[in-house]
């Protein structure tokens, strides 16, 4: 006899291919003068052009086997948090010690000018700042962080306590069963909730819409800044990435999509009340949809993103990487 929950989940599979089918032409209408406008704008930046400042130059670092006693690093970048840091790096560290978790935090300043680096002065030793001297944007200070990272897995969270740090604990958890290469928070997760603005959920409904068009990856929420990266498969994927600004997030699930990697675990996230105020200005909207466009571009004119990186190990050396035993 047919299990009901197949038939039913076979249905709605079916459905979804026959509406694909039906939208393909739509597709496809957005999806050419997209790739034109995106091969403008890396035609100007130079089709395979370096960010504006090198970010990836120590990327190659994550080949060396993770440290054994750092399961995990956090990277929290900051640019101008005020009193929202100290609170969420110290929860951070709160709530991975409570799990019994070996674990750094690299929190890195990009740029701040209000002094908030100075806020987690003597703070416990797994907490480690980098100050970067000028602004590169989120993507940039990731770089920087993820470079420096020593654990298994390599994380992030937002630094400004929208996303508690205690989702990276329950993220590990589910990393820990095995057999994932990016497990990450989803904003559309069936149960996840969210306290942020109408204007605020409208402009990520409008991204995440255009990222499905664009770019097919399975993934209907790139940009929720809290994820947990395998080392092995960030070791491979750092070097390809050109993004510094908010673009970062989609181009890690397009680098990765593009690398082969499929088991991406999408997990509930909740939203808290803002403490402080957003970043993502209509300028910010606009200059990371260009920045989509770019990655959209890179992805079909280049081969940025299929690249054998610089420092890679052989095949054979590989199994040696990645995850500590
Ligand atoms: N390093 C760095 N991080 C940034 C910058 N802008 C934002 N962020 C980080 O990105 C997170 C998300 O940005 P935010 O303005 O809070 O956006 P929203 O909460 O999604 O509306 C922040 O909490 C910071 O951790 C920046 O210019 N540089
Ligand atoms: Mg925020």
């Amino acid at each position: 006899m047919t299990n009901p929950n197949f038939a039913a989940a076979a249905q709605r599979s079916s459905l979804r291919s026959a509406l694909s089918l039906m939208l393909l032409p739509a597709r496809l209408l957005v999806l050419l003068p997209a790739m034109i406008a995106g091969r403008v704008l890396l035609r100007e930046r130079g089709l395979d052009a370096a960010p504006e400042h090198v970010v990836w130059d120590e990327a190659d670092r994550l080949w060396s086997p993770a440290q054994t006693d750092v399961e995990l690093s956090v990277i929290m970048p900051f640019y101008n948090p005020g009193g929202a840091l100290a609170p969420t790096v110290r929860r951070a560290h709160e709530v991975l010690t409570a799990a019994g978790v070996g674990f750094e935090i690299i929190a890195v300043s990009d740029g701040s000018t209000d002094g908030s680096e100075r806020t987690l002065d003597g703070f416990p030793p797994e907490v480690h700042v980098v100050v970067l001297p000028a602004n590169r944007g989120k993507g940039g200070a990731l770089h920087a962080g993820f470079a420096r990272a020593r654990g298994s897995w390599l994380g992030f969270v937002d630094s400004d306590g929208d996303i508690d740090p205690a989702h990276l604990a329950a993220y590990l958890r589910v990393a820990r069963r095995g057999g994932y290469d990016i497990v990450f928070a989803n904003k559309k997760h069936h149960d996840s909730q969210s306290a942020s603005s109408l204007l605020r959920k409208l402009v990520s409904f409008g991204f995440s819409s255009i990222v499905g068009t664009l770019f097919s990856l399975g993934v209907n929420d790139t940009q929720t800044g809290c994820k947990l990266v395998r080392r092995d498969v960030m070791a491979e994927l750092l070097p390809r990435m050109r993004e510094t600004r908010f673009a970062f997030d989609l181009e890690l699930f397009v680098a990765a999509v593009t690398a082969g990697y499929r088991d991406l675990r999408a997990q509930p996230v909740r939203l808290e009340e803002r403490i402080s105020s957003s970043t993502v200005t209509s300028k910010a909207i606009l200059r990371t949809l260009t920045d989509a466009l770019s990655v959209l571009a890179r992805r079909h004119y280049t081969d940025t993103y299929v690249q054998r990186p610089a420092g890679a190990p052989t095949s054979a050396a590989r199994t040696d990487h990645g995850i500590a035993a």
